[in-house]
C-alpha cells in the first residue's frame, strides 16, 4: 500500500472516532468556552476535547509527524508530514444544534501552508448522517465505497453554488457584493456553514461550485484534496496583505473559470 493510502486509513479511523465523540458531547449539551477572532467566532469545550483526542491518536500512531490544528496551533515534526485538522468544522452550527458540522483531517507533505503543501490524504466525516468522505492522492475521492466525481455539466437552470461569510461583520458588505456578481451563474445558493462539507459536496457533485473568502488552512486542507481527486478544480487567491485570508474557489472544470472570474479570484 502507498503512504497516502496508509495516511488515509488512519485519517478515516480517527475522524470517525472524533465525530462520534463530538456527536455524544452535542447530545449531552454544549458550552461555549471562548470567542476568538470576533465575537461570533466561538469555540466550545467539545472543539477543544475533540482536537485533543485527534492529536493524541495521531501522536500515538505517527509520533514524528507535525500538527496544525484550529484550537491548539502548530507543532513541527521531523517526518515531513503534517496533519492539518479542524476538529469541528461548522462550530456555530454545532453550538446551535444544527447538525451540519464535520471533522476534517488532512495529511500534507512539506510546508503546512496552502499552495505550498502537497496534500496526501483526507477524511471529512459528517456524524449526523454517518457520511465519510475520503481521498488519497492519486487514488480518487470516495464517499464510503462510492467513487466520487464532480458535476459532469451544469444544467440549463444554472449552477447550484455554495458560499460562506466571515465572522467579522466588517467583511459582510464585500461578501454580499461578491454574491451579487456570482448570482447570474446560479440556479440557487446554499450556505451550509461547514467549508469542509461544502468542498466534499463539490467533489460529490452535490454542488456545482463553492466560493468563500476567509478560510483557514484547516477548513480547506481535506476538502481541497477531495475536489481535485474527484476531477474538480480548486484554487486559492494570492494573499493581499490584509488580515483576511484569500478567496478560494472550487468547481467542476466546465464552471470553474466563469465562477472564478465572477467571484474575483485574482
Ligand atoms: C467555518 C467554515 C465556514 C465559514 C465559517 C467558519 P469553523 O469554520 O467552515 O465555511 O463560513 O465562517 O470559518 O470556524 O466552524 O471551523
Amino acid at each position: 500500500m502507498s503512504l497516502a493510502h496508509d495516511l488515509e486509513s488512519l485519517a478515516i479511523d480517527i475522524a470517525r472516532e472524533a465525530g462520534e465523540l463530538a456527536r455524544n458531547r452535542r447530545e449531552a449539551g454544549v458550552a461555549i468556552a471562548a470567542t476568538k477572532s470576533a465575537i461570533a467566532d466561538i469555540v466550545t469545550e467539545a472543539d477543544r476535547e475533540v482536537e485533543a483526542t485527534i492529536r493524541a491518536r495521531l501522536a500515538a500512531a505517527r509520533p514524528d509527524d507535525g500538527f496544525l490544528g484550529e484550537e491548539t496551533g502548530a507543532e513541527r515534526g521531523t517526518s515531513g508530514i503534517t496533519w492539518v485538522v479542524d476538529p469541528i468544522d461548522g462550530t456555530v452550527n454545532y453550538a446551535y444544534g444544527i447538525p451540519t458540522y464535520s471533522v476534517s483531517i488532512a495529511a500534507v507533505r512539506g510546508e503546512p501552508t496552502p499552495g505550498e503543501w502537497e496534500a496526501l490524504a483526507a477524511a471529512v466525516f459528517h456524524p449526523a448522517v454517518d457520511e465519510m468522505f475520503h481521498a488519497a492522492a492519486g487514488e480518487g475521492a470516495w464517499l464510503g465505497g462510492q467513487r466520487l466525481a464532480v458535476s459532469a455539466e451544469i444544467g440549463p437552470a444554472g449552477a447550484l453554488l455554495a458560499t460562506g461569510f466571515g465572522y467579522d461583520p466588517e467583511t459582510h458588505a464585500g461578501d454580499l457584493e461578491r454574491v451579487g456578481r456570482v448570482m447570474p451563474l446560479a440556479r440557487d445558493l446554499r450556505r451550509g456553514g461547514s467549508a469542509a462539507l461544502d468542498l466534499s459536496y463539490v467533489a460529490a457533485g452535490r454542488l456545482d461550485g463553492y466560493f468563500e473568502r476567509g478560510l483557514q488552512p484547516w477548513d480547506l486542507a481535506a476538502g481541497s484534496l477531495l475536489v481535485s481527486e474527484a476531477g474538480g478544480r480548486f484554487a486559492r487567491g494570492a494573499d493581499d496583505g490584509s488580515r483576511r485570508s484569500p478567496l478560494v474557489v472550487a468547481a467542476a472544470p466546465g464552471l470553474f473559470d466563469e465562477l472564478a472570474a465572477a467571484a474575483g479570484l485574482g
